[in-house]
């Protein structure tokens, strides 16, 4: 499905809050092969009976050739690279503290602000969007809305990759349908307690970041740097390749709720697979429906969950090899950071555009889900 009307909404700021700790792929795969190594030792007797499998070993150069990343930021280093713990270890904080979340939120929503020119006054709504929220209610959003003395509404909603294209198409629609004269939507992903450390196939992928945007009225920006949205696109469809089964209900299953299939899961070959082609179509219809060809478009802003899969999907728009200008590329220093990669691309990635240049923002991933935005430099 896709929308537009004759522009009424601008992105005109963007914040991006990254966390101080780095954890590069040979520190995380030392850790982890002393971890297998252990694992494989301590099990000895049944795995030379076929009872259980061996734990592979990974290396730092499989993950850069297979996925481009180089290292990841961890909100909280302590802990993951600690073998006889594999996770990051997060002191709980008081009810009366701000959450771990709402901080990261408030840090990037800050040079947003800051960077649209806008002050808690101009705001109306908060939305914090992201694959998990630390807690169900109440909402992050709402939390943020109060530390930035925002008045208006704010709510939460997950989308996993996605997420964050999701949330500017709703600011976008409550800009356009009036509802909010400026929305500031918030991308909080802290993925690491989420990842299993333990897993070979899947420790590597994610680093936790957190980016925000402004959307306004066309008539209150002053931004410098701003950007009309001519349109937004969604598609979903069902998959269990990417998966958590994380949720409220493991306690009434009766099951471990902190279990494997509880955390991050995917069959990544078939994530590869299925999600290329839709996302090529996805983008390659948006940009039609507004009366564009391919190479009318000057930026693509894209979903950062591996770099072959971006090389492939730009490649086949473009029918060539796309340069790093035309398709940015921040996973080998940001990993997969959920929703939040082709917004951290954008943020990185935009000011060299002169005015009338288009782009497209782009993400796909887990759902699947599939979000984009045409925007056009003003
Ligand atoms: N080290 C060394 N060797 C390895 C490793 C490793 N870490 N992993 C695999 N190998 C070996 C395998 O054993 C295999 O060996 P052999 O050929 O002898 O059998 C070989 O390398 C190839 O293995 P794979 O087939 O598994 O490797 P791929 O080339 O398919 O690459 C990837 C694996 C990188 C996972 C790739 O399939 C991929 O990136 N797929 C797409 C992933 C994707 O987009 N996922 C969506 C993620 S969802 C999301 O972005 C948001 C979700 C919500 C947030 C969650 C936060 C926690």
């Amino acid at each position: 499905m896709s929308s537009s009307t004759i522009p009424t909404a601008v992105i005109s700021g963007t914040g991006l809050w990254t966390p101080e700790h780095i954890i590069t792929n040979e520190e995380l795969v030392a850790s982890y092969n002393q971890w297998a190594h252990r694992y494989n030792d301590q099990h000895a007797r049944a795995i030379a009976a076929g009872e259980r499998e061996a734990k592979p070993l990974g290396s730092a150069e499989f993950i850069e050739k297979a996925s481009g990343i180089k290292q990841r930021y961890a909100y909280i280093k302590d802990g993951i690279l600690d073998v006889d713990r594999m996770r990051p270890a997060i002191p709980e904080r008081p009810d009366d503290a701000l959450s771990d979340q709402a901080e990261i939120a408030v840090n990037a929503a800050r040079r947003a602000m800051d960077d649209a020119g806008k002050t808690a006054a101009d705001i109306d709504a908060v939305i914090v969007s992201c694959a998990y929220t630390q807690r169900s209610y109440p909402a992050i959003a709402i939390e943020v809305q109060h530390e930035l003395g925002i008045e208006g509404f704010g709510f939460d909603m997950l989308v996993a990759c996605s997420a964050a294209t999701f949330a500017l198409h709703r600011a976008y629609e409550m800009v356009a349908a009036g509802t909010a004269r400026c929305v500031l939507a918030i991308n909080p992903e802290l993925t690491s307690p989420q990842v299993n450390y333990c897993d070979r196939d899947s420790h590597f992928i994610f680093g936790d970041v957190a980016t925000a945007t402004i959307v306004e009225r066309t008539d209150t920006c002053t931004s410098s740097h701003s950007y009309d949205i001519l349109g937004t696109s969604a598609q979903t469809q069902f998959s269990s390749h990417v998966r958590s089964n994380f949720g409220y209900v493991s306690r009434a299953n009766d099951v471990d709720p902190f279990g494997i299939d509880k955390l991050f899961h995917q069959n990544g070959r078939r994530v590869f697979k299925e999600v290329c082609p839709m996302a090529i179509r996805h983008m390659a219809a948006h940009v039609s429906h507004h009366g564009f060809e391919i190479a009318d478009v000057k930026r693509w802003w894209l979903h950062q969950a591996n770099i072959n899969m971006n090389l492939l999907i730009s490649g086949k728009l473009l029918g060539r090899e796309a340069s790093f200008e035309e398709a940015p590329i921040v996973l080998d220093r940001y990993a997969n950071t959920a929703s939040a990669g082709s917004l951290i691309a954008f943020h990185l990635y935009h000011q060299d555009l002169e005015p009338g240049d288009v782009g497209v923002i782009c993400s796909f991933g887990a759902g699947y889900s599939i979000g984009s935005l045409v925007v056009r430099k003003r």
